[in-house]
């Protein structure tokens, strides 16, 4: 870590200035040290009126640019990302502790969501209908919605923005993004990026920032009618109140809240695969991802081959340094994830789960834990809710059947995966009464979905998608039009409306 010079990657970001000389801004930690990197400026909670306000001013010109001049800004500004992959990719692992191979990854995704808007900015396409009275047309437009209000969590704290933002853009919104405290550098960074690109294209204002801790902020994005649409990523228990807030002044709500992700692997899988899945999904990012693989039942016939084959890899995984080239796992964001990782492990040991690797978070420095297994009972309360960490409970079951209700058997619904060769228990997991999540895949992990698809889940994760297939949908109005050409009132389901005394030719 010494090696990392803070102030180049500062200065390189271009965000150097924006930082706060006074103790009394935000925070940002490096969570493999414990230490500040920096202290951001925190927006006073008159900002939030003042960026409001301009976001609005600027949606009312940027809506009549036509989609693909928006879809040219969003181009500039994925090659601007492409610029600055590495220092952006450093920044993240720096403020999240991800891994460098993970920052860099998730700086990928932007550029890919990037890609994926321009080509959008010229296909939003509305239907056309068959009127079905004579000298009519029939048809829908989608228009720009407003402003968009974006609050996204510290784990993805780049790319969750970029899914929203791009869209949002070339669909002709204007965005009010309220990043994680946790990671205020890096939506610093970002955000200086988009706005030279604006500026460079006349649209001002189209990119707001808030950088806040306090809680209160998301309340007012939540009550605020000027936002008709609310994006939010983070907790379900959060996601109801902010679902609940923007539902009853009648906006439209996005959410993309917690997971509690299975994998499945049956008596025919290929266990090479499902292994390095497993890996990747429970202990990647630290098992701080909405997608991670949070639980694993597997075939009784080849539980014990499976679990000693994990438990030989859970052993090579190398905790440490983010930036150190082999490691694989880097720390928890703060020390409540650690002590909510340390909870979950003793909890689950009190409801008889036994564990069968980590389960300790680590001395020294930095909010390293243990990659873990534990065996344990899906119905445990703690096996029920998602902690974001490196946990992954394991269980056995018998009958494909008995694996599906298990996996299904739980309140949130984002991701899942089967390993199978069997091509009738594939098409069953994918089937409407197999997998009720919003993402099943086959012989592939829970996590690192690629943006080409909806991305989001049901139940408690709150049924939003965001990204590709036709997400856009939702940051757009739909407007259903009729025009009659003729000379004649025909209405419509054939109805006779003529006033007493009249030619009957209304
Ligand atoms: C999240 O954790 O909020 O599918 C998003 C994945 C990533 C996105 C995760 N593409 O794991």
């Amino acid at each position: 870590m010494g090696s990392i010079d803070t102030g180049n990657i500062l200065s390189g970001l271009d965000i150097a200035s924006s930082i706060a000389e006074a103790d009394d801004g935000l925070v940002s930690e490096n969570p493999a040290t414990g230490r500040a990197i920096a202290c951001v400026r925190r927006d006073e909670s008159g900002k939030i009126e003042t960026v409001l306000a301009a976001s609005r001013v600027a949606f009312r010109k940027w809506r009549e640019v036509p989609a693909p001049r928006r879809g040219a800004l969003v181009r500039a500004l994925g090659e601007q990302l492409r610029r600055h992959r590495d220092l952006l990719g450093t920044l993240i692992s720096l403020e999240t502790g991800k891994i460098k191979a993970e920052g860099d990854g998730e700086v990928q995704e932007m550029i890919d969501i990037a890609d994926l808007a321009v080509g959008l900015s010229r296909q939003l396409y509305g239907n056309t209908m068959h009127s079905e009275r004579a000298r009519h047309r029939m048809f829908e437009q989608w228009h720009p919605l407003g402003p968009v209000g974006v609050i996204t969590a510290f784990n993805f704290p780049a790319a969750v923005w970029a899914w929203n933002a791009f869209i949002a853009a070339v669909c002709g919104d204007t965005i009010v993004w309220k990043p994680s405290p946790k990671a205020p550098l890096t939506a610093l960074a970002i955000h200086r990026l988009a706005c030279d690109v604006a500026q460079q294209h006349g649209a001002q204002d189209v990119f707001g920032l808030l950088i806040s801790d306090e809680a209160g902020v998301g309340e007012r994005l939540a009550g605020d009618p000027r936002l008709p649409l609310l994006s939010f990523t983070g907790s379900s228990a959060v996601g109801r109140k902010v679902a609940t807030a923007v539902a009853s002044r009648y906006g439209r709500s996005l959410l993309e809240c917690s997971g509690n992700n299975a994998v499945i692997v049956d008596e025919s899988a290929d266990l090479d695969l499902a292994v390095r899945a497993i890996i990747f999904g429970a202990v990647g990012t630290a098992g701080q991802r909405c997608t991670s693989t949070r639980r694993l039942i597997v075939h009784e016939s080849c539980y014990a081959e499976l679990i000693d084959r994990l438990l030989a890899a859970y052993g090579q995984v190398c905790v440490g340094d983010p930036l150190a080239e082999g490691t694989l796992m880097g720390p928890l964001i703060d020390a409540p994830a650690r002590a909510a990782f340390v909870a979950a492990v003793a909890e689950a040991e009190a409801g008889g789960g036994q564990v069968l690797c980590g389960g300790k978070s680590l001395e020294g420095p930095g909010y390293f834990v243990q990659p873990t297994l534990i065996a344990a009972r899906n119905d445990l309360p703690v096996v029920q809710r998602e902690t974001f960490g490196p946990i992954l409970y394991v269980m056995q079951y018998r009958d494909f059947d008995q694996a599906l209700a298990m996996q299904n058997a739980v309140p949130q619904g984002l991701s899942s995966a089967l390993f199978t060769l069997n091509l009738r228990h594939a098409e069953s997991f994918l089937s409407a009464s197999g997998s009720d999540c919003g993402i099943a895949n086959i012989n592939l992990g829970t996590s690192g979905a690629e943006i080409g698809g909806a991305f989001g889940g049901e139940k408690e994760t709150g049924g939003g998608r965001e990204a590709g297939s036709d997400a856009w949908k939702t940051y757009m109005r739909r407007q259903t039009n009729t025009i009659n050409w003729g000379s004649d009132l025909p209405l419509a389901q054939g109805i006779e409306f003529t006033l007493a005394g009249n030619r009957n030719d209304l």
